[in-house]
């Protein structure tokens, strides 16, 4: 039968570390009884054993099955937490020794041996929120950091793994809780006076409290997943230019034909610690060639999708109509003005040479812009400070506590009875209960922990 998360723990083992050569692997361990598993396999047990929490205990990993200087499987430096008071909760340890496969495969089959499980994805992050290391958003704040791709994703993952929305939604919790307790009182009492037994002000604060988080929703994902940049433009006038230029390598075909790009391409920068998602097109023009003309089409699809657009044009060239233009929000670049010496680029374009980067800071400050108008217009300026929600559980969940809380504020204007807000209150704090965790149900926790890496 499969493990479970659910199963009583016992100890289980993953590496932690990506496999392949590296000059180091972490192996991390948890689970009753690890730190005694390890003492068995251990070339000083007695170290091991008198090893305090958070200390690190230096050795040789040994297969007791062997004799001599063969039995030695590596050199390691093992990290011991004994619970409570380690990140799982329970007696673990991490176990850094060489990165090579081989070392890592007698490691991990040796352990295994011994009576380690391997560890189910997420398992380690779950035993932490199973023992109240970690509340729910905390571990899905793990789960986005270990995926966090640029500055910005792992400043807000990071606020999260702190705390930051934890605190915020404890809070409206509590809050919303306290003022259950005052109305279950009076109906304790046979009281059904409605009049002042609720302040609609405090439940509208809640309301804006869990609105403010739940529109935080789109900046979230944009400064998670990534903004998405086209590059479009009539053929030939260096779209695949400037994605290399920005990338810094020649990733994108570039010929002086027209056409060349034909599918198109993505690659990914960084800028203001946001991450860039370039997808450089096809050019845009009327053609009977029938796949350039599937690619066109493809890119005219990407330019009315894409959060950021920027429009080339070629400055050797006369100025393409302003119907030409995909987009009123694009960015404008008049590009190939090391061939125009002396000449000022037309208003409201950034002049640029693709080939010898003229003009790139002014387009990169130019994309700065962009990108904070964009993160705005989504709900957040994406600030480390700001919290931002990235999951479409805690949305749902915020937005099924927001709905109910306007349930209570319609309740509170019809002047229903006590027992109708209470009920409305109660279930707005169990959605708040299912986001931090605090109420939940086996096969949420399955399905969330499940979509951790294995070694989390
Ligand atoms: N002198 C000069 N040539 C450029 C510049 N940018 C692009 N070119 C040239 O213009 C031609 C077309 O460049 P590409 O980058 O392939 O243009 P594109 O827009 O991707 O073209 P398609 O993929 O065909 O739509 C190539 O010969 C480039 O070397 C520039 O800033 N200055
Ligand atoms: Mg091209």
């Amino acid at each position: 039968m499969p493990r479970s998360y659910l199963d009583p723990p016992r100890p289980i083992v993953a590496l932690a570390t990506p496999p392949g050569a590296s000059a180091l692997a972490l192996i991390r361990c948890s689970g009753p009884g690890s730190l005694e598993l390890l003492a068995g396999l251990f070339s000083r047990p007695a170290a091991l054993r008198g090893a305090r929490t958070s200390s690190l205990v230096h050795g040789f990993l040994v297969d007791p099955g062997l004799e001599g200087g063969g039995a030695r499987v590596d050199e390691v430096l093992v990290a011991v937490y004994r619970g409570p008071a380690g990140p799982t909760g329970e007696d673990a340890f991490d176990l850094s020794c060489h990165g090579s496969s081989a070392v890592v495969r007698r490691a991990l089959s040796l352990l295994e041996r011994y009576g380690f499980a391997p560890a189910l994805p997420g398992e380690f992050s779950f035993r932490a929120f199973s023992n109240g290391k970690l509340d729910l958003p905390r571990a899905e704040a793990v789960a986005e950091l270990v995926s966090a791709r640029s500055e910005a994703a792992r400043a807000a993952a990071l606020d999260r793994l702190a705390g930051g929305l934890s605190r915020r939604l404890s809070g409206a919790r509590a809050s919303l809780l306290g003022l259950l307790a005052q109305i279950e009182l009076r109906l304790d009492y046979g009281e059904d006076e409605v009049e002042e037994a609720l302040d609609p002000s405090l439940v509208l604060g809640l309301r804006d409290e869990l609105a403010a988080l739940a529109s935080s929703f789109k900046a979230g994902r944009l400064v998670s997943e990534g903004l998405r940049l086209v590059l479009a433009g009539a053929p030939n006038v260096g779209q695949s230019s400037l994605l290399n230029l920005l990338l810094r390598e020649e990733r994108s075909i570039v010929s002086p034909e027209a056409g060349t790009t034909r599918d198109w391409i993505e690659a990914e920068i960084e800028v203001a610690g946001q991450r860039l998602r370039l997808i450089d097109t096809a050019g845009l023009r009327e053609t009977a060639a029938r796949i350039e003309a599937l690619g066109v089409e493809r890119s005219q699809a990407l330019v009315a999708e894409a959060e950021l657009v920027v429009f080339l044009a070629d400055g050797t060239a006369p100025l393409p109509e302003p119907g030409q233009i995909p987009r009123k929000d694009a960015i404008l670049v008049w590009n190939k003005v090391d061939l125009l010496p002396g000449q000022d680029a037309p208003p409201g374009w950034i002049p640029v040479s693709a080939v010898d980067g003229r003009g790139l800071p002014d387009l990169v400050s130019a994309l700065e812009k962009a990108i904070a108008g964009r993160l705005e217009e989504a709900g957040g300026p994406g600030g480390p400070r700001e919290i931002l929600i990235t999951s479409e559980r805690q949305k749902a969940l915020l937005e099924q506590g927001l709905a109910q809380l306007d349930g209570v504020l319609d309740s509170l204007q019809a002047g229903e009875g006590l027992d109708v807000l209470a009920l409305g209150l109660r279930e707005a704090a169990a959605s708040l209960g299912e986001l931090t965790g605090e109420i939940t149900t086996p096969e949420i926790l399955e399905a969330i922990f499940s979509g951790f890496c294995v070694g989390k």
